[in-house]
């Protein structure tokens, strides 16, 4: 039997059990339990925090899981990336206040970022040769530069809302994401048939919504 991981609370958690439900898998809402069977396909369901999915599927504690493409990306375990799933997208970019006069990339040469996604950040900027000082923070990153912490921010933008209210602006969009399905690369082939199942009702679905 196939187990999914997908995340237990948060932005991701109910578009995740809406898919698995419109492709015909009862799944228990129940947050507290952390495993429980689903109905209607050989299938187990482990909730857990996103930052911990793709670390689950990597060591197969978890055969598939549903994360976004920005956990992945940050995280760097193995895992397959099976199908883009067209919910939770997001970009991460860098942030500066409002009152810089931003020029370009040279701006962030020797300064401050602060952000929840160092790696991500780590390999762009080495990519285009900028040496700044990489600060990893959990949670709240949109404060820093007016606590005086950071002089820019690089972390997730959607509506960009929280951005302007916090008196920054995004200046550079580096990595966009979107909720992935992501596999074991180990799975044997009894498991294969059934995530081609599986991803085969997701694609249906993906498709009549357009
Ligand atoms: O508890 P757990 O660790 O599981 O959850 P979490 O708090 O780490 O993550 P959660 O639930 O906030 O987000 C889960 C995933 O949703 C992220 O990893 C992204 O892939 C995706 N996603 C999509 C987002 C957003 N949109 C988003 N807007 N994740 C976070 N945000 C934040 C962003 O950081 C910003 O501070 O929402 C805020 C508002 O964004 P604006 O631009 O719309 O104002
Ligand atoms: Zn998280």
């Amino acid at each position: 039997m196939l187990r999914i991981a997908i995340q237990a609370k948060g932005r991701l958690n109910e578009q995740s059990i809406e898919l698995l439900s419109e492709a015909g898998i009862r799944v228990a809402e129940s947050k507290r339990k952390l495993i429980s069977r689903a109905g209607g396909f050989p299938l187990e369901v482990l909730y857990l925090r996103d930052d911990d999915i793709p670390q689950a599927v990597a060591m197969g504690v978890a055969d598939l899981g549903i994360v976004g493409l920005n956990e992945v990306a940050e995280k760097g375990f193995r895992v397959e990336q099976a199908m883009d799933l067209g919910f939770g997208n997001c970009r991460i970019s860098l942030a500066v206040e409002r009152t810089v006069a931003y020029e370009g990339l040279d701006y962030f040469r020797g300064k401050r970022v602060a952000t929840s996604y160092p790696n991500i950040l780590t390999r762009f900027f080495a990519e285009k040769g900028i040496d700044a000082e990489i600060h990893t923070i959990e949670g709240s990153v949109e404060i820093a530069p007016a606590v005086g912490m950071s002089d820019a921010i690089f972390d997730i933008v959607s509506s960009g809302g929280t951005l302007i209210s916090n008196g920054l602006v995004e200046v550079e969009k580096v990595f966009y994401s979107e909720a992935v399905l992501i596999a074991n690369p180990e799975m044997d082939e009894a498991k294969r048939r059934e995530t081609a199942q599986l991803t085969f009702r997701f694609n249906s679905i993906l498709e009549s919504r357009g």
